[in-house]
């Protein structure tokens, strides 16, 4: 049971992140970044789809990315690779990232010339979708191999998301789970937009880098 105590203490850490966040955002619109809050399911291929975005992007646009996890250095190593800019950010204990984490992460980083921040959130369904980050959009990623009932177990981080991505279309049948029925859900639960992707095999790819156009300022 919650002590009333401990209600204070969460209200009071809603209320820092949402000013932190609002100053993040100015900050954001004053540097012309275009920012994305990538949240979703653990493994469901977010670095996947953020590396893909990042090779269709990397030639027109400046590039920089967050990678939160509780060790971050792993999907780091992948987006260096890339040869964009990463600032690693290890949670620990934490399930998600916060709006001060991503203030931080930035501290010291030259944005002068970013126009497009991906920011990895941890992967979770639940915590992440409580804390904005002073992002442009959210997206959450699912795949089929969580169950095609997921969707609807966690109704609160669709509804809050401009676009959800259901991944891994390609092993749909293996797994027994219908990819069309997740998207439905998607939108059932209040996501605006839901697309179906195989960041292994190509599938759905064109749109998930139109919707990262489609947000950019300018
Ligand atoms: N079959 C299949 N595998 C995929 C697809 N996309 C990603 N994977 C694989 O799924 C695994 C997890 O992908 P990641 O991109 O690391 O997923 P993530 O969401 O970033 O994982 P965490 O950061 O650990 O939460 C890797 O082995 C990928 O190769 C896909 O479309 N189909
Ligand atoms: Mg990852």
């Amino acid at each position: 049971m919650h002590k009333v105590s401990d209600v204070k203490v969460e209200q009071d850490i809603m209320r820092i992140n949402r000013k932190i966040a609002s100053e993040n955002r100015s900050f954001f619109e004053k540097n012309g970044i275009t920012v994305f809050n990538i949240m979703g399911a653990i493994g469901s291929g977010k670095t996947c789809l953020i590396e893909h975005a990042i090779e269709e992007l990397k030639d027109s646009y400046s590039i920089a990315v967050i990678a939160g996890d509780v060790i971050a250095q792993y999907d780091s190593d992948r987006f260096a690779s890339h040869g964009v800019k990463v600032l690693p950010v290890s949670t620990g204990k934490e399930c998600h990232l916060d709006a001060h984490f991503v203030e931080h992460a930035l501290e010291h980083t030259d944005v002068k010339d970013i126009d497009i921040l991906f920011i990895e959130n941890v992967g979770n369904l639940i915590c992440p979708s409580d804390f904005d980050l002073g992002e442009d959009a959210r997206v959450v990623i699912v795949s089929v191999s969580e169950g095609d009932d997921i969707v609807l177990k966690h109704p609160v981080i669709f509804k809050l998301s401009d676009l959800t991505v259901v991944n891994k279309v390609d092993i749909a049948e293996h797994v027994g789970a219908s990819a069309e029925k997740m998207v439905a859900d998607a939108i059932t639960c209040g996501c605006t937009r839901a697309i179906p992707t195989s960041c292994r095999k190509g599938e759905g790819l064109e749109e998930w880098v139109s919707f990262i156009r489609e947000t950019l300022r300018t």
